[in-house]
């Protein structure tokens, strides 16, 4: 195969003779190429059969012990000028990466097969739809390209179509952690990623395209690609709304995606229409419109169960590649607080020991096509999207910040999504538990300077006036023995209900310097055992508490300088002046 699109023919073919590939292989998506993909990795042992009678079409692979969640020490922007990368990325300037990674580069390829995959980032016939190709020699990358992406032939043709796409490059190289990069090149639309075959740092479709390269382009061309889960809810009268909302890495957007409602609200229904990544754009009326450029899930694996997350561990009961999870006695996948079944093999697949940690890798992950999910709405293929009613930022705090505040209006919206802070988790290498600023979800994935971002985001109130309404969201503060104060997973829909009244004008809150609250009398509670000082301790604001994090965020919007934007400067200096009495 090859294709009539002359610039991918000749970079197809450049990058054939830098990395010496033994093959070419074109992919076109079929079943039939998944399933020779899967059999040669069966045969190689990239990947192992799991119990094929309880977990049909289910692998397991067992990624290197140095490779199993994104680096971003070593995740870089390449932009000429430092500045445009922002104190927010890694940088290197584009000719110094270049030619470090030629030289990576250089004869990788030898004895094995280069992928050619064709990929398109959105609902196939979707004007907000983007394409991309990714030259990879890792038969994983291709078959989780085919359950994460449009991957194969309708992209290609598209492609052809249209001219233009994203390129990657990527090679699984030695696997060694020294010999380890993720490069952007934003005005090149080029990718290139060595020595790494973990999830985000190889599937460049996700995070270096749909978020890195896009967030660029989203700034040049009046939109945005953010790290948000998209959710559709009907009440019981048939009322229906979206949402869309950005919590960092593991710290909840496909299990709130996929929320089944508590039995007191049974009458509501819950459809997932993304679960990571969505863009927005403005519509001719004004009205924020939201896709999802992918079409699978590649989601945390722990904590999944039956009480959780019931739809999710239904989905990946079935045609599932399973990456770094324990192994049971019979063959089948194993993870903490699974709920049921025993580990006898760890994600090294050495037997078992419970006293030398987890037995899955805690950021364990499934790959899953997103059509098998039981709450999947025929939406997310809509080429339109969606119209967003509320925006939500949440991250995972154990004090300080309430189970949901609203900013007063766009402009606060924006200080309160860049005041995101968030406890560090196993998604990413390094310590996790560690509070960071993770403004809007986006610190790993913002590919520019996020003083130009938060102004990008700014400038939305001049191109409408009929924005969403943003919130903040945690279901992750903490009792004095650990314990979570808030039940999350299904009851956060009562969250959500609030959200909804208040989009719509029907509910009631508090005012607070910090945006406006619900008392404990707003939130639909029936049916939900919860302490009423519980409730009280969740929906408090300690102004002392947020006086000191609001020094800490002036501090840390400093490392900006005069890249950011008055307008947000000035809606701090309001907050921190009310906090102040
Ligand atoms: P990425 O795929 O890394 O972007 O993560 P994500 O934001 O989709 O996170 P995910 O929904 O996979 O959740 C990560 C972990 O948080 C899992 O172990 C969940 O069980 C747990 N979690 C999700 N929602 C809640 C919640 O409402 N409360 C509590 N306590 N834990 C939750
Ligand atoms: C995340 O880390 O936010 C993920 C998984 O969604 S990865 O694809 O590795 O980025
Ligand atoms: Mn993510």
């Amino acid at each position: 195969m090859t294709t009539s699109n002359a610039a991918l023919r000749s970079w197809v073919e450049e990058v054939a003779k830098l990395t010496r590939p033994e093959a070419i292989h074109w992919c076109d998506g079929s079943d039939a190429e998944y399933k020779s993909l899967v059999e040669s990795m069966l045969t190689s042992g990239d990947l192992v059969a799991l119990n094929q009678d309880t977990y049909p079409e289910c692998y397991l692979h067992r990624s290197d012990p140095s490779d199993v969640a994104r680096v971003e020490h070593l995740t870089f922007v390449c932009t000429p000028d430092k500045a445009d990368a922002g104190p927010n990325n890694n940088w290197m300037s584009p000719d110094e990466a270049h030619e470090q990674m030629d030289e990576l580069y250089a004869g990788c390829m030898r004895g094995r097969t280069m992928y050619v995959i064709p990929y398109c980032m959105g609902p196939i016939d979707s004007p907000y739809a983007r394409c991309g190709v990714e030259l990879s020699d890792s038969p994983y990358v291709a078959a989780n390209m085919k359950l994460m992406t449009r991957m194969g032939k309708p992209a290609l043709e598209r492609i052809e179509r249209e001219g233009k796409f994203v390129r990657g490059l990527h090679s699984t190289g030695e696997l060694d952690p020294d010999r380890r990069f993720i490069m952007h090149f934003p005005e090149e639309l080029l990718i290139q990623s060595y020595g790494s075959g973990y999830g985000g740092n190889a599937l460049l479709g996700k995070k270096c395209h749909a978020l890195r390269i896009a967030s660029w382009q989203a700034r040049q061309e009046g939109w945005l690609a953010e790290h948000m889960l998209i959710v559709e809810i009907e009440s019981p009268e048939g009322e229906k709304h979206f949402i869309a909302a950005a919590f960092p890495s593991a710290c909840g957007k496909t299990n709130l995606a996929m929320l089944i409602p508590p039995e007191s609200l049974s009458g509501w229904k819950v459809r997932t229409i993304g679960d990571d990544i969505a863009w927005l754009h403005l519509d001719e009326d004004g009205q924020l419109r939201a896709v999802n450029p992918e079409s699978g899930y590649f989601g945390v694996v722990p904590g999944t169960n039956a009480k959780t997350n019931r739809n999710a561990f239904d989905m990946i009961r079935h045609d599932a590649i399973f990456t770094n999870v324990a192994v049971t006695a019979d063959n089948e996948p194993w993870w903490e607080d699974k709920g049921e079944g025993e580990p006898a093999t760890d994600w090294r697949g050495r037997p078992f020991k419970a006293d030398s940690g987890p037995a899955a890798h805690p950021n364990s992950r499934f790959t899953v096509s997103a059509k098998q999910n039981p709450s999947y709405s025929p939406l997310a293929d809509d080429p339109k999207g969606v119209p967003i009613s509320a925006i939500v930022f949440g991250g995972r705090r154990r004090e300080l910040a309430p189970l949901v505040y609203q900013a007063r209006d766009w402009q606060h919206g924006v200080l309160v999504g860049a005041s995101v802070a968030s406890e560090t988790t196993a998604a990413a290498t390094g310590k996790v538990g560690v509070t960071r600023r993770d403004p809007m979800a986006m610190k790993p994935f913002c590919g520019y300077n996020y003083g130009d971002y938060w102004r990008h985001w700014l400038s939305f109130a001049e191109k409408s006036d009929k924005l969403p309404q943003v919130f903040h969201v945690n279901w992750f503060r903490r009792g004095p023995q650990g314990e979570f104060l808030w039940p999350g997973f299904g009851e956060n829909l009562r969250v959500l209900r609030w959200i909804i009244d208040r989009c719509e004008g029907r509910s009631g809150a508090q005012e607070t310097p910090i945006g406006h609250l619900p008392r404990a009398a707003d939130l639909d509670l029936d049916g939900l055992e919860i302490a009423s000082e519980t409730i009280e301790q969740l929906l408090s604001v300690d102004p002392d508490s947020w006086q000191a994090e609001f020094a800490h965020l002036e501090e840390y919007l400093q490392e900006f300088g005069s890249r950011v934007p008055e307008g947000l400067q000035a809606e701090l200096e309001k907050t921190a002046a009310a906090l102040r009495g």
